[in-house]
């Protein structure tokens, strides 16, 4: 009965999302850009129920209070009140992710993802995406209203290459698709810590203004950016490698800079970005990112993928989880499910 199903995949940002200028309206101090995930995914499905918000992570229910849960309840109330809805409109949410929640490969961006389109389509008895526009969401929609529950929500909503531009103003803000997931097949070979994170990436973003290179980093930006999507467009991979660790090593000064520093990555973590860094002497095609948590990205090209897990799985294979996962084309609806 009326229940929704659907996949959401998380994204990684070449180019980070990283401060806001408004955090009431998730008005970011960056543009920032993404390539949507394949395997790393967020699966939620969504019933109405008639005494109160459920949130279920994984089988476990959670309240608004438990780190896991606090995004989730706020969102559905936020998305409850956008439509109109009677406050008694309740949901049960059940979710699970394919891949370790809060260690630095984005589930809050697929998890709120996920639960803003399945949400939306359940209160408007759609059953995919072109119902829903006919409904009055289209995807830039659905993007505007997932990133309110987490800014990196919003660039799930493609698959391919995502951009997320500030405007000027909070109401000028856009999220678009680049390119498709057929542009350039790329790979990213995730070495995690699996270890859930301490410090939130919302409070990380509260802090950001606070590290002395803050400013000087939102000067340089746009530059970054243009050599990005340059790359990008012109699929020049030492190019895009270059430009996407140079942006990992800087977000990672501001982190370590910000008062209290923050730091995600250990020295045992650290050891895993000289390493890519080493292969790179001996011919390996890859470069690393990060985000804010546990875990390093290898961004690669699809014909390295192979190659490149093996290696990365002989030698961080016994003290890390690895992942291996490619461009993917965004999120779909899970049919047929009763
Ligand atoms: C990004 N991160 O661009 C950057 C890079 C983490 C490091 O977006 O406060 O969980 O919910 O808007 O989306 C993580 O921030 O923060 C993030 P909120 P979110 O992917």
């Amino acid at each position: 009965m009326n229940r929704i199903t659907v996949e959401v995949p998380s994204n990684i940002a070449f180019l980070k999302y990283w401060g806001k200028d408004n955090a009431e309206r998730q008005w970011p101090a960056n543009n920032s850009l993404s390539m949507t995930l394949n395997n790393c995914r967020t699966i939620t499905s969504v019933q109405p129920n008639r005494q109160a918000d459920r949130f279920y992570l994984h089988g476990q229910l959670l309240s608004a209070t438990d780190q896991h849960g606090e995004k989730v309840y706020r969102q559905i109330t936020f998305l409850r009140q956008h439509l109109g809805l009677a406050t008694n409109k309740f949901v049960t949410i059940d979710s699970s992710n394919t891949f370790p929640t809060s260690c630095g490969i984005a589930s809050s961006a697929s998890g709120l993802a996920a639960l803003t389109i399945a949400c939306l389509a359940s209160w408007t008895g759609s059953r995919n995406f072109a119902s829903l526009a006919t409904a009055g969401f289209n995807r830039c929609d659905l993007a505007d209203l997932a990133r309110q529950g987490s800014g990196s929500a919003g660039r799930s909503l493609w698959g391919g290459f995502v951009r997320w531009q500030r405007g000027n103003s909070y109401r000028q803000q856009t999220v678009e698709q680049l390119y498709p997931a057929n542009h350039w097949q790329l790979a990213d070979v995730i070495v995690s810590s699996a270890v859930s994170k301490t410090h939130s990436s919302s409070s990380g973003h509260r802090l950001a203004p606070s590290s002395p290179l803050f400013k000087q980093r939102l000067f340089e930006l746009p530059r970054r950016e243009q050599r990005l999507i340059e790359a990008l467009d012109g699929r020049d991979f030492v190019a895009l490698g270059t430009t996407l660790e140079e942006e990992a090593l800087e977000f990672h000064k501001v982190l370590t800079t910000s008062k209290p520093p923050l730091i995600y990555h250990d020295e045992n973590l650290q050891r895993v970005w000289r390493w890519v860094q080493q292969s790179r002497t001996r011919g390996q095609d890859a470069y690393f990112t990060i985000d804010a948590g546990g875990s390093v990205h290898i961004i690669c090209q699809m014909q390295e993928i192979e190659r490149i897990s093996q290696q990365v799985q002989k030698v961080y294979g016994k003290h890390y989880l690895v992942l291996v996962d490619t461009v993917g084309t965004g999120p779909s609806f899970v049919v047929n499910n009763g």
